[in-house]
C-alpha cells in the first residue's frame, strides 16, 4: 500500500524504535494513530491489524522516534501468522527490522487481569516498558477502579491511564516514554516463574551474545511454535542443542507450559491484589444482554439477514439522486470538451474513451460510499464479531470455523484485505481454504457491474410491502458468492486441504457507539481508493480498449457513408441520426476489437452474450470494473441511438445485426452471475501468491473460479430463456 512506503521513508529519520503491543482490540492502533498523526485502520473486533505499520513521533527530550504498530497477541507463544509478526518484531528477529529499544504495552483497563499475562512475559525481554492503561472510560463506566500508582510501584514500570479515542493522557504517556528511553533500563523480571528455572536459563543466555534470558525462555517453552523456531534459527545449532538439553533437565521437574500459565496467573493475582476494584466481575453487562438477542441461534441469523437486506436497499435507494448528479456532470463535461476539441481521434479518445469509460465507473462512487459507511458502522459498533459467532455454526459443517468469517466478511469490501485478514487463522489449511474462497465474496468492485445491469434491466418496483426489487436482486447476487463458497470450501477441506476445523475462539468486544472519525476515515479511504483506481488502472484499460475499438479507420466505410449523406441531404433528422449510428456500428465491427470479438463470439454465445460483451468481459480480467468502462466506450463509439446519453439507455437499446435486442433479463443475469463468480482481479491473485508463498494456490483459484463463472452464466442464461424471461 502506498501509505506504507511514505511512512517508511518518514520513519527512517528517527533511529529509536518503540513497539506498540498488547492484546487484540485494546486500542493499539487508535493510540498509534493519535501519537503519530497517521490514520491506519481501526475497528471494534480482534484482528484488525495484521501487518507492521511504522510512524513517527516526537518525544520531549528524546526527539524523533519510530513507533511500530503491531498485530494484537494474547501472549508471546505465537500461533497464527499475525501473532508471529508481533512476537518476532519484539524479539528482534524479524528480517529487515531495526531493533526495538522500548515497548509501549496497551492494556484494556476493563479486562486487566487477562491483559497482564503478556506483561509478565514482556518483563523478561530486557526492554524498557511503558504500560498505557487504555479504555479507562469503559472501565469507569463499569465501576472498575484501578490504582495506577500502586501498579507502577509493584511492576516497576510506569502505568499511565489514557483514553486513546479521545486523545486523553497522551502527554503523560509521552513523558513516561521519554524517561524510559532516556534511562534505557529494563525492568526487573516478574518473578512469576520458579527461581531454579531462571538460573538454568541465565546460564544458556550468558553463552550467546544478544541472547537475553527472555529469548532463551521462549525457545525453551514454545518449542516448535514460530517465535521459538526463529530464536533457534538466529542463534544456531549449538544453541538449539543447549535448549534441548535444558528441556530434558527442566522436564524432570514438571510440565513447562502449564507451569507457565499457572504461575503467571498467580503472579497477576498478587499484583492486582488491592490495586484493582471490580465491583461485580461476573455481572451481566449491557453487552451481554444485547448478545442474548443478537447471537441467538435463530433470532441472530434473522437479524443478520435483516441488517444485510437494509444495507442493500440503502445502496440503491440513497445513491440514486447523487448518481444522477454525477452522471449529468460527466455528460456536461463531455459536451463541453467536444466543443473545444476538433472532430477526430483526439476528441474521440477523450470523450468516448476517457470520459464515457471512466465516468461510467465513477458514477458508482455514492454506492461505494454507502457500502463502506455500513461496513464501518458494523465494524466499529462491535457487531462484526457477533456475526462471526453466528456464522461459526454455519461454517463448521463446511469445514471452516467462525475465524474464517471475519476475513470473508472483509472480502465484501475487497478481497485483498480479506486475504490478509486470514493471518489471524492458526491452522494453515483452514487459512488457505479461506483465502481460496475469499474472492467469491462480492467485493466493492463488483458493485458497479451489478448496479449498471440491475439499474437497466430489473424493474424499479416495490414488492412484499416495501422491499425494492432492485435491492433484492443485489442482495441475491451477493448471496450467489456465499452459496457457491460453501461447497467449494467443503470440497477443499475434504481433498487438498484435509483436516478438522480448528475450534473457534474469538473474543467478543463490547458494543460501542461507532466513532464518527473512524467510520468517516473508512468511507474516505475507500472512496479515494476507488477514484484512484478509476483514474489509473481503469483509465489505462479504457484507453487501450478505445484504441482497439477506434482503429483501424476504414476509408471505404467512411466514403460510403459520406456518399449516403450527400444523397440524403435534407432528409429528416432521424434518418441522418440512423445513418450516423450505422456508420459508427460498421466502423466498430471492422475495428481490431470488432475482429477479435467476432473470433471469440462462439465461446460467449452460449451465455447469451454478443461479441461486445465478450470483449468487455475479457478486458475485465485484470480488474472487473473495466467492463463498465469498456461498455461505456464501445457504446459511445458505436452509438446506437443518438438520443441516449447514459450507458443504461445504450444497453437497453443495443441490438444484434438482425434487429433483436442484445440485452434482456437472462443476458443481464448471466453477465452478473459471471462477474459474481469470476476471479477477475490480478491484485487478489498476487496477494494469495504472496501470503501462501506458492503459485499453485492463485492458479487454482483462477482456474476454478473462471470455470464456475462460465458454468454459472451458462446455466443462468439457459434457465432464464427456458422460463421465458427472454
Ligand atoms: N471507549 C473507548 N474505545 C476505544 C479506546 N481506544 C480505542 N477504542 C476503540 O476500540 C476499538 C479497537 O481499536 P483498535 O485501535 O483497532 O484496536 P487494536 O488494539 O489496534 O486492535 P487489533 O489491531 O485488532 O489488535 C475501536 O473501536 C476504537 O475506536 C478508548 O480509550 N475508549
Ligand atoms: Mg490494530
Amino acid at each position: 500500500m502506498a501509505t506504507d512506503i511514505t511512512d517508511q521513508k518518514r520513519a527512517s529519520a528517527g533511529q529509536t524504535t518503540v513497539a506498540v503491543v498488547g492484546n487484540p482490540n485494546t486500542g493499539k492502533t487508535t493510540l498509534f494513530n493519535a501519537l503519530t498523526g497517521l490514520s491506519q485502520r481501526v475497528g471494534n473486533f480482534p484482528g484488525v491489524t495484521v501487518e507492521r505499520k511504522i510512524g513517527q513521533l516526537t518525544l520531549p527530550q528524546v526527539g524523533a522516534v519510530n513507533l511500530l504498530d503491531l498485530p494484537g497477541t494474547y501472549s508471546l507463544s505465537a500461533q497464527s501468522p499475525d501473532e508471529v509478526i508481533a512476537v518476532e518484531a519484539l524479539m528482534g528477529i524479524l528480517e529487515g527490522e531495526r531493533d526495538i529499544q522500548a515497548v509501549l504495552v496497551v492494556l484494556d483497563a476493563s479486562n486487566l487481569r487477562r491483559n497482564l499475562y503478556i506483561v509478565s512475559q514482556l518483563l523478561e525481554l530486557d526492554l524498557p516498558l511503558v504500560l498505557a492503561l487504555n479504555m479507562s472510560d469503559v472501565a469507569k463506566a463499569r465501576g472498575i477502579v484501578i490504582d495506577a500508582d500502586a501498579l507502577t510501584a509493584r511492576l516497576g514500570v510506569p502505568v499511565i491511564p489514557v483514553q486513546a479515542n479521545k486523545r486523553l493522557g497522551l502527554n503523560d504517556l509521552k513523558d513516561a516514554l521519554s524517561r524510559a528511553l532516556d534511562k534505557g533500563m529494563a525492568p526487573a523480571r516478574s518473578g512469576a516463574l520458579p527461581q531454579f528455572l531462571w538460573a538454568e536459563v541465565d546460564l544458556v543466555a550468558r553463552k550467546y551474545a544478544g541472547a537475553s534470558a527472555g529469548l532463551v525462555l521462549r525457545a525453551l517453552i514454545d518449542d516448535r511454535r514460530a517465535g521459538a523456531s526463529a530464536v533457534l534459527k538466529r542463534f544456531g545449532d549449538g544453541f538449539a542443542a543447549d535448549i534441548r538439553a535444558l528441556r530434558v533437565r527442566v522436564k524432570a521437574r514438571g510440565t513447562l507450559a502449564s507451569w507457565e500459565s499457572e504461575s503467571r496467573y498467580q503472579w497477576i493475582d498478587e499484583v492486582l491484589d488491592g490495586a484493582l476494584r471490580d465491583p461485580e466481575p461476573l455481572r451481566k453487562t449491557r453487552s451481554d444482554r444485547l448478545d442474548r438477542v443478537l447471537t441467538h441461534p435463530l433470532g441472530g441469523i434473522l437479524g443478520f439477514a435483516a441488517v444485510m437486506a437494509l444495507v442493500f436497499q440503502a445502496i440503491f435507494f440513497w445513491a440514486t439522486p447523487l448518481m444522477d448528479g454525477i452522471d449529468a456532470l460527466f455528460g456536461t463535461l463531455g459536451d463541453w470538451i467536444s466543443g473545444y476539441l476538433p472532430d477526430g481521434a483526439l476528441q474521440s479518445m477523450v470523450v468516448d474513451g476517457a470520459i464515457a469509460g471512466v465516468g461510467g465507473v465513477v458514477i458508482f462512487l455514492p454506492q461505494i460510499c454507502i457500502l463502506f459507511l455500513f461496513i464501518g458502522l458494523l465494524e466499529d459498533c462491535g457487531y462484526m464479531a457477533r456475526a462471526a459467532l453466528l456464522m461459526d455454526r454455519l461454517l463448521t459443517p463446511c469445514g471452516l470455523s467462525g475465524k474464517s468469517f471475519i476475513p470473508l466478511l472483509s472480502s465484501f469490501a475487497c478481497a485483498i484485505p480479506g486475504v490478509m485478514a486470514t493471518r489471524t487463522i492458526d491452522d494453515s489449511k483452514d487459512r488457505i481454504a479461506t483465502m481460496l474462497v475469499a474472492p467469491l465474496m462480492s467485493c466493492s468492485a463488483r458493485l458497479p457491474v451489478y448496479a449498471i445491469f440491475i439499474g437497466a434491466f430489473i424493474p424499479d418496483q416495490t414488492i412484499w410491502g416495501g422491499f425494492g426489487l432492485q435491492g433484492l436482486a443485489l442482495f441475491a447476487l451477493y448471496c450467489v458468492g456465499v452459496v457457491v463458497a460453501i461447497p467449494v470450501a467443503w470440497i477443499l477441506k475434504k481433498t487438498l486441504l484435509k483436516g478438522q476445523p480448528a475450534p473457534f475462539v474469538l473474543e467478543m468486544p463490547s458494543y460501542k457507539i461507532p466513532d464518527v472519525g473512524t467510520v468517516g476515515m473508512r468511507v474516505y479511504q475507500s472512496a479515494r481508493h476507488f477514484l484512484e483506481r478509476a483514474g489509473t488502472l481503469i483509465l489505462a484499460a479504457t484507453i487501450v480498449m478505445w484504441a482497439l475499438a477506434y482503429f483501424p479507420r476504414s476509408e471505404t466505410i467512411a466514403a460510403h457513408y459520406e456518399a449516403e449523406r450527400v444523397r440524403l441531404a435534407g432528409a429528416p433528422q432521424e434518418v441522418l441520426a440512423d445513418l450516423h449510428a450505422r456508420e459508427a456500428g460498421a466502423m466498430l465491427e471492422q475495428s481490431f476489437l470488432g475482429r477479435m470479438g467476432h473470433a471469440i463470439e462462439p465461446v460467449v454465445k452460449p451465455l447469451g452474450w454478443d461479441w461486445r460483451i465478450g470483449m468487455a468481459a475479457l478486458a475485465s480480467f485484470p480488474a472487473r470494473e473495466v467492463i463498465v468502462a469498456v461498455l461505456g466506450t464501445i457504446y459511445s463509439l458505436g452509438e446506437v441511438d443518438e438520443e441516449s446519453t447514459s450507458l443504461r439507455d445504450a444497453l437497453r437499446s443495443a441490438t444484434w445485426s438482425d434487429g433483436r435486442k442484445v440485452f434482456n433479463i437472462p443476458v443481464a443475469l448471466s453477465i452478473m452471475v459471471f462477474f459474481a463468480l469470476c476471479a477477475q482481479c490480478v491484485s487478489t491473485l498476487a496477494v494469495i501468491q504472496r501470503e501462501t508463498g506458492r503459485w499453485r494456490w492463485p492458479v487454482l483459484t483462477f482456474a476454478y473460479m473462471t470455470l464456475l463463472a462460465y458454468i454459472g452464466a451458462f446455466v443462468t442464461y439457459q434457465l432464464g430463456v427456458a422460463i421465458g424471461w427472454g
